[in-house]
């Protein structure tokens, strides 16, 4: 914090238990996220990553959320929550492995960049597969009811991802079971590019919560305060025994899609000027700055520094080397079979003969 400021936060605000410290941490994680995205973004237009899935204007959803958790709380994240992973401590260059696909990817480059996978921070592998992660999470928090212990589980998914079964499976056994999980719609407006107003018939997600027994809250999707107060209040729920919560933040996809996708195909530009005037982390720079948190040379020099630590953690990943061809075949099977052995030993051949040693992500497009 800067010692020349005399910071005095609105307790009307400012959620009890923030300190300037963990307001300034919050900003920097969201500065972070935007840091990293563009970065994505800039390696996958310049042919250096296969794909990407970015989340700008979605930030303070994970930062918000992530704040509010304990350390040993369940993460089953969709793919735009890798702000939440940053939060609870994967590093930079792991993710930077990810992107790439690298020999220290600590999933061995087996994935799609931006499908991280985090067992020691129990952030659970995503999935493209809309929806499957909610019904997963309902399991790990029904486990942690017949182990008695205190964490929750929590589930983020789309507004897209409420039309598919797994999200009423979920939200059903979970209210039935009183399952101390939280499921978390970011509710960005679109699904690829079906709009909100295709997707359901409600005005809002929340409503859906009614059908299930549970409470159902819209928050500020671009507020990190109101979102890690709602969350606080819906773990804290959770914890006591009272069953799951349904909580809709509220915000805009600015980017496409995907790397893949070209949204001018499907809405005009300026639909999501009204949500630039409350970018998140504008919003929060500004309080910090009132408060006298942070004064504006001090954002800056963060937004500095999170673009520096990005840069550095991709330089690092993009120079490591790929996994090794042969790494391909392990961790499935604890003895090779004969039929996986003849493969193994024809691709290692083929490889050496075409001067190979390492795989890599495929070239060209991902289609999600
Ligand atoms: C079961 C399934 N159906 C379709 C797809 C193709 N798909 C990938 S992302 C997506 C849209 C999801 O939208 P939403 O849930 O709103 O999340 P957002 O991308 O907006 O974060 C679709 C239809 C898929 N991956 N899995």
């Amino acid at each position: 914090m800067n010692a020349a400021l005399s910071p005095s936060l609105p307790l009307d605000v400012v959620p009890a238990g923030l300190g300037p410290d963990d307001l300034l941490r919050m900003y920097r994680g969201m500065v972070t996220i935007r840091a990293y995205d563009e970065r994505a973004m800039n390696l996958q237009r310049s042919g250096r990553i296969s794909f990407c899935v970015i989340s700008t204007g979605e930030e303070a959803t994970q930062i918000g959320t992530a704040a509010a958790l304990t350390a040993t709380d369940w993460i089953f994240p969709s793919y735009r929550q890798h702000g939440v992973a940053m939060w609870r401590g994967a590093s930079l260059e792991a993710m930077a492995h990810q992107l790439f696909g690298t020999a220290l990817d600590n999933i061995k480059g087996r994935q799609m960049p931006c499908h991280y996978s985090f067992m020691d921070l129990r952030f659970i592998s995503v999935s493209s597969v809309i929806g499957t992660q909610m019904i997963q999470a309902v399991g790990a928090a029904m486990a942690q009811q017949i182990q008695q212990t205190q964490d929750i589980a929590i589930t983020y998914f789309g507004d897209g991802a409420t039309s598919a079964n797994d999200f009423h499976s979920a939200m059903n056994l979970a209210g039935v079971k009183k399952a101390p999980v939280l499921f978390v719609c970011i509710n960005n407006q679109y699904a690829i590019s079906t709009p909100l107003s295709k997707q359901t018939a409600c005005t809002n997600i929340a409503t859906k919560a009614v059908a299930y027994g549970m409470p159902g809250v819209t928050v500020d999707g671009t507020d990190v305060l109101a979102i890690y107060k709602a969350t606080l209040a819906a773990a804290d729920r959770a914890r006591r025994g009272e069953g799951p919560t349904l909580l809709e933040l509220l915000t805009y996809r600015h980017a496409p899609h995907s790397s893949s996708d070209d949204p001018s195909r499907y809405r005009e530009l300026s639909e999501g000027e009204p949500w630039l005037a409350k970018d998140p982390i504008i919003r929060l720079g500004d309080q910090l700055v009132e408060w006298q948190v942070a004064t504006v040379e001090d954002l800056e020099r963060i937004k500095a520094e999170c673009v520096e630590a990005v840069l550095a953690a991709t330089k690092v990943a993009e120079s490591a080397p790929l996994p090794d061809a042969a790494t391909l075949f392990d961790d499935v099977y604890a003895e090779l079979p004969a039929s996986l052995q003849a493969q193994k030993t024809e691709l290692l051949a083929a490889l050496s003969a075409s001067g190979h040693t390492s795989v890599g992500h495929a070239e060209g497009e991902f289609p999600l």
